[in-house]
Protein backbone atom coordinates (compact mmCIF):
# COMPACT_ATOMS: atom_id res chain seq x y z
CA UNK A 1 0.00 0.00 0.00
CA UNK A 2 1.05 3.22 -0.72
CA UNK A 3 1.67 6.37 1.39
CA UNK A 4 -1.33 8.23 2.59
CA UNK A 5 -1.05 12.15 2.21
CA UNK A 6 -2.74 14.10 4.74
CA UNK A 7 -3.71 17.95 4.01
CA UNK A 8 -0.74 19.44 3.14
CA UNK A 9 -1.65 19.27 -0.73
CA UNK A 10 -4.77 20.31 -2.42
CA UNK A 11 -6.32 19.42 -5.91
CA UNK A 12 -7.67 22.09 -8.09
CA UNK A 13 -11.48 21.07 -8.83
CA UNK A 14 -11.39 22.55 -12.49
CA UNK A 15 -8.35 20.54 -13.71
CA UNK A 16 -7.17 18.60 -11.36
CA UNK A 17 -3.42 19.85 -10.85
CA UNK A 18 -2.30 18.82 -7.32
CA UNK A 19 -0.65 21.85 -5.76
CA UNK A 20 0.65 23.17 -2.14
CA UNK A 21 -2.53 25.00 -0.46
CA UNK A 22 -0.79 28.62 -0.21
CA UNK A 23 0.13 28.73 -3.91
CA UNK A 24 -3.39 27.53 -4.86
CA UNK A 25 -5.91 30.99 -6.30
CA UNK A 26 -8.73 32.73 -4.24
CA UNK A 27 -10.12 32.46 -0.96
CA UNK A 28 -11.41 29.32 -1.21
CA UNK A 29 -8.42 27.33 -2.42
CA UNK A 30 -10.50 25.76 -4.69
CA UNK A 31 -8.65 25.97 -8.12
CA UNK A 32 -5.15 26.21 -9.06
CA UNK A 33 -5.38 29.65 -11.45
CA UNK A 34 -7.56 32.00 -12.26
CA UNK A 35 -7.98 30.49 -15.81
CA UNK A 36 -9.30 27.53 -13.88
CA UNK A 37 -11.41 29.27 -11.46
CA UNK A 38 -12.78 31.36 -14.12
CA UNK A 39 -13.68 28.24 -16.53
CA UNK A 40 -15.42 26.53 -13.70
CA UNK A 41 -17.95 29.22 -13.32
CA UNK A 42 -18.69 29.08 -16.68
CA UNK A 43 -19.08 25.44 -16.84
CA UNK A 44 -21.09 25.07 -13.49
CA UNK A 45 -24.09 26.57 -15.36
CA UNK A 46 -24.39 23.57 -17.45
CA UNK A 47 -25.13 21.43 -14.50
CA UNK A 48 -22.81 18.81 -12.71
CA UNK A 49 -22.83 16.41 -15.74
CA UNK A 50 -19.65 17.45 -16.74
CA UNK A 51 -18.26 17.90 -13.50
CA UNK A 52 -19.11 14.53 -12.61
CA UNK A 53 -17.82 13.09 -16.05
CA UNK A 54 -14.59 14.95 -14.98
CA UNK A 55 -14.55 14.04 -11.43
CA UNK A 56 -14.91 9.92 -12.93
CA UNK A 57 -12.48 10.91 -16.51
CA UNK A 58 -10.60 7.33 -14.69
CA UNK A 59 -13.24 5.34 -14.42
CA UNK A 60 -14.95 6.07 -17.43
CA UNK A 61 -12.40 5.17 -19.40
CA UNK A 62 -11.78 2.44 -17.76
CA UNK A 63 -14.98 1.13 -17.20
CA UNK A 64 -17.91 2.07 -19.45
CA UNK A 65 -16.18 3.38 -22.74
CA UNK A 66 -16.78 -0.18 -24.37
CA UNK A 67 -19.87 -0.60 -22.71
CA UNK A 68 -23.44 -0.68 -24.12
CA UNK A 69 -25.15 1.20 -21.54
CA UNK A 70 -24.06 5.01 -21.49
CA UNK A 71 -23.33 6.80 -18.19
CA UNK A 72 -26.17 8.20 -16.67
CA UNK A 73 -26.51 11.35 -14.65
CA UNK A 74 -29.08 12.09 -12.09
CA UNK A 75 -30.87 15.23 -12.32
CA UNK A 76 -33.50 15.63 -8.83
CA UNK A 77 -37.11 16.33 -10.42
CA UNK A 78 -38.89 19.32 -8.89
CA UNK A 79 -39.01 19.31 -5.38
CA UNK A 80 -40.26 15.43 -5.46
CA UNK A 81 -38.91 13.49 -2.13
CA UNK A 82 -36.74 11.37 -4.06
CA UNK A 83 -37.63 7.55 -3.02
CA UNK A 84 -34.38 5.87 -1.48
CA UNK A 85 -33.72 2.34 -1.15
CA UNK A 86 -32.00 2.97 2.13
CA UNK A 87 -34.09 4.58 4.00
CA UNK A 88 -36.95 2.42 2.40
CA UNK A 89 -35.58 -1.46 3.82
CA UNK A 90 -34.74 0.64 7.01
CA UNK A 91 -38.38 1.43 7.42
CA UNK A 92 -39.37 -1.68 6.09
CA UNK A 93 -36.86 -3.70 8.25
CA UNK A 94 -36.47 -5.84 5.47
CA UNK A 95 -33.29 -7.48 3.89
CA UNK A 96 -32.61 -7.06 -0.05
CA UNK A 97 -31.64 -10.23 -2.20
CA UNK A 98 -28.27 -10.47 -2.76
CA UNK A 99 -26.83 -9.91 -6.08
CA UNK A 100 -25.67 -13.17 -6.30
CA UNK A 101 -29.55 -14.65 -6.93
CA UNK A 102 -29.88 -12.97 -9.98
CA UNK A 103 -27.77 -15.11 -12.83
CA UNK A 104 -28.72 -12.53 -15.15
CA UNK A 105 -27.60 -9.29 -13.25
CA UNK A 106 -23.82 -7.38 -13.78
CA UNK A 107 -21.09 -8.80 -10.84
CA UNK A 108 -23.21 -11.94 -9.63
CA UNK A 109 -20.66 -14.85 -10.58
CA UNK A 110 -18.35 -12.00 -8.19
CA UNK A 111 -20.90 -10.79 -5.35
CA UNK A 112 -19.26 -13.73 -3.26
CA UNK A 113 -16.52 -11.62 -2.78
CA UNK A 114 -18.48 -8.26 -1.39
CA UNK A 115 -18.38 -8.81 1.92
CA UNK A 116 -19.59 -7.38 5.01
CA UNK A 117 -16.47 -5.25 6.83
CA UNK A 118 -14.83 -4.59 3.40
CA UNK A 119 -12.99 -1.20 3.74
CA UNK A 120 -13.26 0.95 0.57
CA UNK A 121 -12.44 4.22 -0.30
CA UNK A 122 -15.18 7.11 -0.63
CA UNK A 123 -15.58 10.55 -1.13
CA UNK A 124 -15.51 12.51 2.31
CA UNK A 125 -18.59 14.48 2.63
CA UNK A 126 -17.61 14.92 6.65
CA UNK A 127 -15.13 17.95 5.59
CA UNK A 128 -15.69 21.48 5.36
CA UNK A 129 -12.68 22.03 3.11
CA UNK A 130 -11.89 23.79 0.11
CA UNK A 131 -11.37 20.60 -2.44
CA UNK A 132 -12.45 17.13 -2.45
CA UNK A 133 -10.84 14.77 0.27
CA UNK A 134 -11.58 10.97 0.60
CA UNK A 135 -11.53 9.26 3.41
CA UNK A 136 -11.94 4.89 4.48
CA UNK A 137 -15.19 3.68 4.98
CA UNK A 138 -16.13 0.07 6.16
CA UNK A 139 -19.50 -1.66 4.62
CA UNK A 140 -21.65 -2.14 7.41
CA UNK A 141 -24.81 -3.74 5.26
CA UNK A 142 -25.06 -4.78 1.80
CA UNK A 143 -28.73 -4.70 -0.17
CA UNK A 144 -28.52 -5.82 -3.51
CA UNK A 145 -26.10 -3.17 -5.31
CA UNK A 146 -26.04 -0.63 -2.12
CA UNK A 147 -23.91 -0.64 0.69
CA UNK A 148 -24.18 1.04 4.10
CA UNK A 149 -21.44 2.76 4.83
CA UNK A 150 -19.12 3.92 8.15
CA UNK A 151 -16.36 6.38 8.05
CA UNK A 152 -13.56 5.24 9.73
CA UNK A 153 -12.79 6.62 13.53
CA UNK A 154 -16.90 6.47 14.12
CA UNK A 155 -16.31 3.30 15.45
CA UNK A 156 -19.67 1.96 17.11
CA UNK A 157 -21.79 5.54 16.33
CA UNK A 158 -24.28 4.78 13.30
CA UNK A 159 -25.06 8.59 13.09
CA UNK A 160 -23.28 9.46 9.66
CA UNK A 161 -23.72 6.11 8.10
CA UNK A 162 -24.98 6.66 4.36
CA UNK A 163 -26.14 4.40 1.45
CA UNK A 164 -24.23 4.12 -1.45
CA UNK A 165 -24.56 1.95 -4.15
CA UNK A 166 -21.55 -0.03 -4.72
CA UNK A 167 -21.25 -0.07 -9.11
CA UNK A 168 -21.68 3.33 -9.20
CA UNK A 169 -17.79 3.92 -9.53
CA UNK A 170 -17.91 5.81 -6.51
CA UNK A 171 -16.39 3.58 -4.17
CA UNK A 172 -13.09 2.52 -4.63
CA UNK A 173 -10.37 0.38 -3.39
CA UNK A 174 -7.89 0.76 -0.45
CA UNK A 175 -4.56 2.31 -2.35
CA UNK A 176 -6.89 4.17 -4.71
CA UNK A 177 -6.30 7.40 -3.32
CA UNK A 178 -2.44 6.92 -2.40
CA UNK A 179 -2.26 6.04 -6.22
CA UNK A 180 -3.97 8.70 -7.73
CA UNK A 181 -2.83 11.58 -5.68
CA UNK A 182 -5.98 11.89 -3.29
CA UNK A 183 -6.68 13.65 0.09
CA UNK A 184 -7.49 11.50 2.63
CA UNK A 185 -9.22 13.41 5.04
CA UNK A 186 -10.63 12.17 8.31
CA UNK A 187 -14.18 12.99 8.95
CA UNK A 188 -14.58 16.26 11.27
CA UNK A 189 -17.14 15.13 13.23
CA UNK A 190 -15.63 12.13 14.99
CA UNK A 191 -15.39 12.78 18.44
CA UNK A 192 -12.90 10.35 19.88
CA UNK A 193 -9.45 11.61 20.17
CA UNK A 194 -7.17 9.65 17.73
CA UNK A 195 -3.76 11.58 17.99
CA UNK A 196 -2.23 9.57 14.67
CA UNK A 197 -4.28 8.50 12.23
CA UNK A 198 -2.26 6.55 10.32
CA UNK A 199 -1.26 4.04 13.03
CA UNK A 200 -4.86 3.82 13.71
CA UNK A 201 -5.87 2.99 10.06
CA UNK A 202 -3.12 0.64 9.82
CA UNK A 203 -4.78 -1.14 12.88
CA UNK A 204 -8.00 -1.16 11.19
CA UNK A 205 -6.90 -2.41 7.46
CA UNK A 206 -4.61 -4.77 8.51
CA UNK A 207 -6.51 -8.26 7.30
CA UNK A 208 -9.40 -6.15 6.03
CA UNK A 209 -11.14 -6.90 2.22
CA UNK A 210 -11.53 -4.02 -0.37
CA UNK A 211 -13.00 -4.41 -3.84
CA UNK A 212 -11.25 -6.66 -6.06
CA UNK A 213 -8.72 -4.89 -8.36
CA UNK A 214 -10.94 -5.58 -11.50
CA UNK A 215 -14.59 -4.91 -10.11
CA UNK A 216 -15.16 -2.24 -12.31
CA UNK A 217 -13.50 -4.27 -15.18
CA UNK A 218 -15.62 -7.49 -14.75
CA UNK A 219 -18.76 -5.09 -14.09
CA UNK A 220 -18.07 -3.36 -17.85
CA UNK A 221 -17.48 -6.83 -19.21
CA UNK A 222 -21.11 -8.44 -17.74
CA UNK A 223 -22.85 -5.34 -19.03
CA UNK A 224 -22.15 -6.02 -23.06
CA UNK A 225 -24.56 -7.70 -24.97
CA UNK A 226 -24.27 -8.49 -28.82
CA UNK A 227 -27.49 -7.35 -29.68
CA UNK A 228 -27.21 -4.36 -31.21
CA UNK A 229 -30.27 -1.33 -32.29
CA UNK A 230 -31.88 -1.74 -35.81
CA UNK A 231 -31.88 -5.76 -35.40
CA UNK A 232 -35.09 -7.57 -36.21
CA UNK A 233 -36.61 -9.70 -34.01
CA UNK A 234 -40.13 -11.82 -33.66
CA UNK A 235 -41.79 -11.15 -30.13
CA UNK A 236 -44.82 -12.80 -28.86
CA UNK A 237 -48.02 -10.15 -29.52
CA UNK A 238 -49.20 -8.61 -26.40
CA UNK A 239 -52.89 -8.50 -28.14
CA UNK A 240 -53.05 -11.43 -29.29
CA UNK A 241 -50.98 -13.84 -27.38
CA UNK A 242 -50.93 -17.45 -29.86
CA UNK A 243 -49.16 -15.40 -32.57
CA UNK A 244 -45.78 -13.44 -32.40
CA UNK A 245 -44.89 -10.51 -34.70
CA UNK A 246 -41.77 -8.85 -35.96
CA UNK A 247 -39.91 -5.85 -34.37
CA UNK A 248 -37.19 -3.49 -34.42
CA UNK A 249 -34.75 -2.59 -31.43
CA UNK A 250 -35.37 0.94 -30.55
CA UNK A 251 -32.90 0.90 -27.44
CA UNK A 252 -31.20 -1.12 -24.76
CA UNK A 253 -30.97 -0.56 -21.53
CA UNK A 254 -29.28 -3.16 -19.06
CA UNK A 255 -30.06 -6.52 -21.38
CA UNK A 256 -33.45 -5.38 -21.72
CA UNK A 257 -34.42 -4.26 -25.64
CA UNK A 258 -37.55 -1.55 -26.25
CA UNK A 259 -38.89 -3.58 -29.44
CA UNK A 260 -40.77 -1.04 -31.85
CA UNK A 261 -43.40 -3.40 -34.16
CA UNK A 262 -42.57 -3.34 -37.58
CA UNK A 263 -45.79 -3.08 -38.67
CA UNK A 264 -47.74 -0.03 -37.08
CA UNK A 265 -50.79 0.22 -38.56
CA UNK A 266 -52.83 -1.04 -35.40
CA UNK A 267 -51.46 1.71 -33.38
CA UNK A 268 -53.55 4.43 -31.67
CA UNK A 269 -52.95 7.79 -34.41
CA UNK A 270 -49.33 9.79 -33.02
CA UNK A 271 -48.27 7.26 -31.06
CA UNK A 272 -45.69 3.85 -31.78
CA UNK A 273 -46.71 -0.07 -30.81
CA UNK A 274 -43.58 -0.78 -28.93
CA UNK A 275 -43.07 -3.45 -25.94
CA UNK A 276 -40.27 -3.67 -23.64
CA UNK A 277 -38.37 -7.34 -22.67
CA UNK A 278 -35.08 -8.92 -21.78
CA UNK A 279 -32.78 -10.08 -23.87
CA UNK A 280 -33.43 -13.90 -22.55
CA UNK A 281 -36.51 -13.54 -22.09
CA UNK A 282 -39.01 -16.18 -23.19
CA UNK A 283 -41.48 -14.41 -25.36
CA UNK A 284 -38.01 -12.97 -27.58
CA UNK A 285 -37.16 -14.96 -30.46
CA UNK A 286 -34.70 -14.57 -33.50
CA UNK A 287 -36.07 -13.75 -37.15
CA UNK A 288 -37.57 -17.26 -38.69
CA UNK A 289 -38.21 -18.70 -35.46
CA UNK A 290 -42.18 -18.82 -35.85
CA UNK A 291 -41.70 -20.92 -38.98
CA UNK A 292 -39.20 -23.46 -38.10
CA UNK A 293 -41.67 -24.58 -34.70
CA UNK A 294 -44.82 -24.07 -36.54
CA UNK A 295 -45.85 -20.62 -34.27
CA UNK A 296 -48.65 -18.40 -35.88
CA UNK A 297 -46.81 -15.36 -36.97
CA UNK A 298 -49.32 -11.64 -37.97
CA UNK A 299 -48.42 -10.79 -41.59
CA UNK A 300 -48.53 -7.07 -42.37
CA UNK A 301 -51.95 -5.68 -42.03
CA UNK A 302 -51.47 -4.69 -45.80
CA UNK A 303 -49.19 -4.40 -48.51
CA UNK A 304 -48.75 -0.45 -47.44
CA UNK A 305 -47.98 -1.51 -44.11
CA UNK A 306 -45.67 -3.68 -44.53
CA UNK A 307 -43.63 -0.98 -46.56
CA UNK A 308 -43.72 2.01 -44.76
CA UNK A 309 -43.23 0.01 -41.29
CA UNK A 310 -40.23 0.48 -39.09
CA UNK A 311 -37.86 -2.27 -40.91
CA UNK A 312 -34.66 -2.64 -38.74
CA UNK A 313 -31.23 -3.35 -40.55
CA UNK A 314 -30.47 -6.74 -39.95
CA UNK A 315 -32.10 -9.55 -38.47
CA UNK A 316 -30.83 -11.30 -35.72
CA UNK A 317 -29.59 -14.79 -35.71
CA UNK A 318 -30.36 -17.72 -33.45
CA UNK A 319 -27.09 -17.54 -32.06
CA UNK A 320 -27.72 -14.72 -29.79
CA UNK A 321 -30.32 -16.08 -28.06
CA UNK A 322 -30.36 -17.86 -24.81
CA UNK A 323 -31.41 -21.45 -25.52
CA UNK A 324 -34.28 -22.94 -23.16
CA UNK A 325 -33.31 -25.77 -20.55
CA UNK A 326 -32.47 -28.74 -21.51
CA UNK A 327 -35.65 -31.39 -21.06
CA UNK A 328 -34.84 -34.74 -20.68
CA UNK A 329 -37.83 -36.88 -21.05
CA UNK A 330 -37.96 -40.58 -20.57
CA UNK A 331 -39.78 -42.25 -23.43
CA UNK A 332 -42.88 -39.99 -22.79
CA UNK A 333 -43.66 -36.63 -23.94
CA UNK A 334 -46.54 -33.70 -24.06
CA UNK A 335 -49.25 -34.84 -26.00
CA UNK A 336 -52.20 -32.97 -27.26
CA UNK A 337 -55.43 -32.82 -24.98
CA UNK A 338 -53.10 -33.23 -21.68
CA UNK A 339 -54.34 -31.49 -18.52
CA UNK A 340 -51.71 -29.68 -16.48
CA UNK A 341 -51.41 -26.73 -14.05
CA UNK A 342 -50.15 -23.35 -15.46
CA UNK A 343 -49.41 -20.13 -15.08
CA UNK A 344 -52.01 -17.80 -16.35
CA UNK A 345 -50.04 -15.62 -18.93
CA UNK A 346 -52.46 -13.08 -18.67
CA UNK A 347 -53.21 -13.24 -14.65
CA UNK A 348 -49.75 -13.79 -13.61
CA UNK A 349 -50.38 -14.58 -9.90
CA UNK A 350 -53.09 -17.31 -11.22
CA UNK A 351 -52.08 -20.87 -11.68
CA UNK A 352 -54.93 -22.65 -13.50
CA UNK A 353 -56.55 -25.44 -14.76
CA UNK A 354 -54.86 -26.01 -18.43
CA UNK A 355 -54.94 -28.11 -21.35
CA UNK A 356 -51.87 -28.87 -24.14
CA UNK A 357 -53.66 -28.06 -27.48
CA UNK A 358 -51.03 -28.30 -29.83
CA UNK A 359 -47.23 -29.74 -29.41
CA UNK A 360 -44.76 -27.53 -31.69
CA UNK A 361 -41.26 -28.41 -32.72
CA UNK A 362 -37.70 -27.89 -30.66
CA UNK A 363 -39.94 -28.84 -27.46
CA UNK A 364 -42.67 -25.48 -27.40
CA UNK A 365 -46.25 -26.30 -26.47
CA UNK A 366 -49.40 -23.82 -26.96
CA UNK A 367 -51.03 -24.32 -23.98
CA UNK A 368 -54.37 -22.95 -23.25
CA UNK A 369 -56.38 -22.06 -19.82
CA UNK A 370 -59.25 -24.04 -19.07
CA UNK A 371 -62.63 -22.08 -19.14
CA UNK A 372 -61.17 -18.94 -21.14
CA UNK A 373 -63.57 -16.87 -23.40
CA UNK A 374 -61.80 -16.97 -27.09
CA UNK A 375 -63.01 -20.07 -29.15
CA UNK A 376 -60.29 -19.48 -31.54
CA UNK A 377 -57.22 -20.23 -30.03
CA UNK A 378 -56.27 -16.75 -30.17
CA UNK A 379 -55.39 -16.42 -26.23
CA UNK A 380 -53.38 -20.01 -26.07
CA UNK A 381 -49.81 -19.18 -25.50
CA UNK A 382 -46.39 -20.79 -26.12
CA UNK A 383 -44.27 -22.19 -23.35
CA UNK A 384 -41.29 -24.22 -23.61
CA UNK A 385 -41.67 -27.66 -22.08
CA UNK A 386 -39.14 -27.00 -19.63
CA UNK A 387 -40.94 -23.67 -18.93
CA UNK A 388 -41.26 -22.79 -14.90
CA UNK A 389 -44.53 -22.28 -15.60
CA UNK A 390 -46.74 -24.95 -16.75
CA UNK A 391 -46.49 -27.50 -13.65
CA UNK A 392 -48.15 -31.13 -12.81
CA UNK A 393 -51.88 -31.45 -11.67
CA UNK A 394 -52.00 -31.93 -7.95
CA UNK A 395 -48.79 -29.18 -7.76
CA UNK A 396 -51.11 -26.08 -6.54
CA UNK A 397 -53.01 -28.85 -3.97
CA UNK A 398 -49.39 -29.80 -2.71
CA UNK A 399 -48.16 -26.00 -2.35
CA UNK A 400 -51.16 -24.66 -0.81
CA UNK A 401 -51.64 -22.02 -3.52
CA UNK A 402 -55.10 -21.52 -4.35
CA UNK A 403 -55.96 -22.92 -8.24
CA UNK A 404 -58.26 -21.09 -10.52
CA UNK A 405 -60.48 -23.35 -11.71
CA UNK A 406 -62.83 -22.68 -15.30
CA UNK A 407 -65.49 -20.26 -14.25
CA UNK A 408 -69.04 -22.23 -13.44
CA UNK A 409 -66.73 -25.49 -12.66
CA UNK A 410 -66.07 -26.70 -9.28
CA UNK A 411 -62.97 -27.41 -7.71
CA UNK A 412 -63.62 -31.26 -7.50
CA UNK A 413 -65.13 -31.10 -11.68
CA UNK A 414 -61.84 -29.64 -12.53
CA UNK A 415 -59.36 -32.44 -11.43
CA UNK A 416 -58.76 -34.02 -14.24
CA UNK A 417 -59.63 -38.01 -14.82
CA UNK A 418 -57.00 -40.75 -13.56
CA UNK A 419 -55.70 -41.50 -17.41
CA UNK A 420 -55.27 -37.68 -17.62
CA UNK A 421 -53.06 -37.83 -14.55
CA UNK A 422 -50.94 -40.43 -15.34
CA UNK A 423 -50.29 -38.70 -18.94
CA UNK A 424 -49.12 -35.92 -17.19
CA UNK A 425 -45.95 -37.67 -15.05
CA UNK A 426 -43.38 -35.51 -18.14
CA UNK A 427 -44.77 -32.43 -16.33
CA UNK A 428 -44.07 -33.69 -12.93
CA UNK A 429 -40.34 -34.84 -14.21
CA UNK A 430 -39.44 -31.61 -15.70
CA UNK A 431 -40.14 -29.64 -13.09
CA UNK A 432 -38.43 -31.21 -10.69
CA UNK A 433 -35.00 -31.26 -12.72
CA UNK A 434 -32.30 -28.40 -13.31
CA UNK A 435 -33.01 -27.15 -9.62
CA UNK A 436 -30.23 -26.58 -7.75
CA UNK A 437 -31.98 -24.20 -5.35
CA UNK A 438 -31.34 -20.54 -5.27
CA UNK A 439 -30.90 -17.91 -2.13
CA UNK A 440 -34.59 -16.19 -2.40
CA UNK A 441 -36.85 -16.40 0.60
CA UNK A 442 -39.68 -14.48 1.61
CA UNK A 443 -39.84 -10.84 2.49
CA UNK A 444 -36.91 -10.22 0.64
CA UNK A 445 -36.76 -7.02 -1.34
CA UNK A 446 -35.76 -6.66 -4.84
CA UNK A 447 -36.52 -4.70 -8.23
CA UNK A 448 -39.34 -6.51 -11.05
CA UNK A 449 -40.78 -5.88 -13.97
CA UNK A 450 -44.58 -5.72 -14.10
CA UNK A 451 -44.56 -7.80 -16.67
CA UNK A 452 -48.12 -6.64 -17.82
CA UNK A 453 -46.63 -3.24 -18.06
CA UNK A 454 -43.04 -4.05 -18.75
CA UNK A 455 -41.90 -0.82 -19.27
CA UNK A 456 -41.79 -0.73 -15.63
CA UNK A 457 -39.50 -1.84 -13.57
CA UNK A 458 -41.28 -1.57 -9.56
CA UNK A 459 -39.98 -2.12 -6.04
CA UNK A 460 -41.07 -5.69 -5.09
CA UNK A 461 -41.15 -8.02 -2.44
CA UNK A 462 -40.63 -11.71 -2.93
CA UNK A 463 -43.83 -13.21 -1.36
CA UNK A 464 -43.46 -16.77 -1.29
CA UNK A 465 -40.80 -19.41 -2.71
CA UNK A 466 -42.28 -23.13 -3.90
CA UNK A 467 -39.66 -25.02 -5.80
CA UNK A 468 -38.25 -22.71 -8.59
CA UNK A 469 -41.15 -20.41 -8.33
CA UNK A 470 -41.15 -16.79 -6.55
CA UNK A 471 -44.38 -14.72 -5.97
CA UNK A 472 -43.63 -11.76 -6.60
CA UNK A 473 -45.40 -8.62 -4.67
CA UNK A 474 -45.56 -5.22 -5.46
CA UNK A 475 -45.16 -2.83 -3.18
CA UNK A 476 -47.99 -0.83 -2.15
CA UNK A 477 -50.20 -2.52 -5.08
CA UNK A 478 -53.22 -4.77 -4.79
CA UNK A 479 -52.30 -8.46 -4.73
CA UNK A 480 -53.84 -9.03 -7.64
CA UNK A 481 -50.81 -7.42 -9.42
CA UNK A 482 -48.77 -10.58 -7.86
CA UNK A 483 -46.93 -12.31 -10.39
CA UNK A 484 -45.29 -15.89 -10.10
CA UNK A 485 -42.14 -15.96 -11.88
CA UNK A 486 -39.01 -18.54 -11.95
CA UNK A 487 -36.06 -17.90 -9.47
CA UNK A 488 -33.92 -17.21 -12.95
CA UNK A 489 -36.53 -14.95 -14.49
CA UNK A 490 -34.39 -12.14 -16.06
CA UNK A 491 -37.35 -9.51 -15.08
CA UNK A 492 -35.95 -9.88 -11.83
CA UNK A 493 -33.28 -7.72 -10.30
CA UNK A 494 -31.45 -6.49 -7.51
CA UNK A 495 -32.04 -3.79 -5.72
CA UNK A 496 -29.90 -0.93 -7.02
CA UNK A 497 -30.11 -2.43 -10.47
CA UNK A 498 -32.45 0.59 -12.50
CA UNK A 499 -29.89 3.24 -10.97
CA UNK A 500 -26.60 1.40 -11.92
CA UNK A 501 -28.63 1.23 -15.74
CA UNK A 502 -29.87 4.53 -15.44
CA UNK A 503 -33.54 3.35 -15.66
CA UNK A 504 -36.37 4.64 -14.19
CA UNK A 505 -37.50 2.84 -10.44
CA UNK A 506 -41.60 3.12 -9.96
CA UNK A 507 -41.25 3.17 -6.54
CA UNK A 508 -44.42 2.41 -4.02
CA UNK A 509 -47.42 4.68 -4.57
CA UNK A 510 -47.65 7.55 -2.31
CA UNK A 511 -43.34 7.07 -1.65
CA UNK A 512 -42.21 9.90 -4.04
CA UNK A 513 -40.57 9.65 -7.01
CA UNK A 514 -37.34 7.93 -8.04
CA UNK A 515 -34.92 10.64 -9.29
CA UNK A 516 -35.37 11.33 -13.34
CA UNK A 517 -32.88 9.78 -15.43
CA UNK A 518 -31.29 11.20 -18.60
CA UNK A 519 -28.87 9.10 -20.64
CA UNK A 520 -25.82 10.71 -21.95
CA UNK A 521 -24.68 9.19 -25.05
CA UNK A 522 -21.09 7.24 -25.04
CA UNK A 523 -19.91 9.65 -26.91
CA UNK A 524 -19.79 12.38 -24.51
CA UNK A 525 -17.35 10.33 -22.20
N1 LIG B 1 -51.54 1.93 -15.35
C1 LIG B 1 -51.53 1.18 -14.15
C2 LIG B 1 -50.14 0.95 -13.70
C3 LIG B 1 -50.09 -0.08 -12.67
C4 LIG B 1 -48.69 -0.45 -12.38
C5 LIG B 1 -48.65 -1.40 -11.25
N2 LIG B 1 -47.40 -1.94 -11.14
C6 LIG B 1 -47.29 -2.88 -10.07
C7 LIG B 1 -52.29 1.86 -13.05
O1 LIG B 1 -52.01 3.01 -12.74
O2 LIG B 1 -53.19 1.23 -12.53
Amino acid sequence: MGEYSFIFTVVCEMCGTTGNISTFFSKTKRFCSISCSRSYSSNSKKTSILARLQVRKYFSSLVFKQSFIFFTQVIQQSAAKAFSWGAYLEKETSLAASVSCFRHAPLCAQWDDITMGMKVEVLNTNAVLPSKVYWIATVIQIAGYKALLRYEGFEYDSSHDFWCSLVSGELNPIGWCAMTSKLLVPPQDVKQNIPDWKEYLMTKLVGANTLPVDFYLKLAENMRTSFRIGMRVEVVDPKYVSRTRMAVIDSIVGGRLRLVYTDQSDAPENTISDFWCHMWSPLLHPIGWSSTVGHAIKTPASVDAAASGWKGNCDSLFLLFKKPRFVYMEGAFFEEGMKLEAIDPLNLGSICVATIHKVLLDGYLMVGIDGTTSNNGSDWFCYHASSHAILPVNFCKKNFIPLTVPLGKSKRASIPSPLQLTALTPADFIFLQDYPGHGFSPNMKLEAVDLMEPRLICVATVKRCVGRLLLIHFDGWEDEFDQWVDHQSPDIYPVGWCDLMGYQLQPPPGLGKTPHLIAIPPCLL
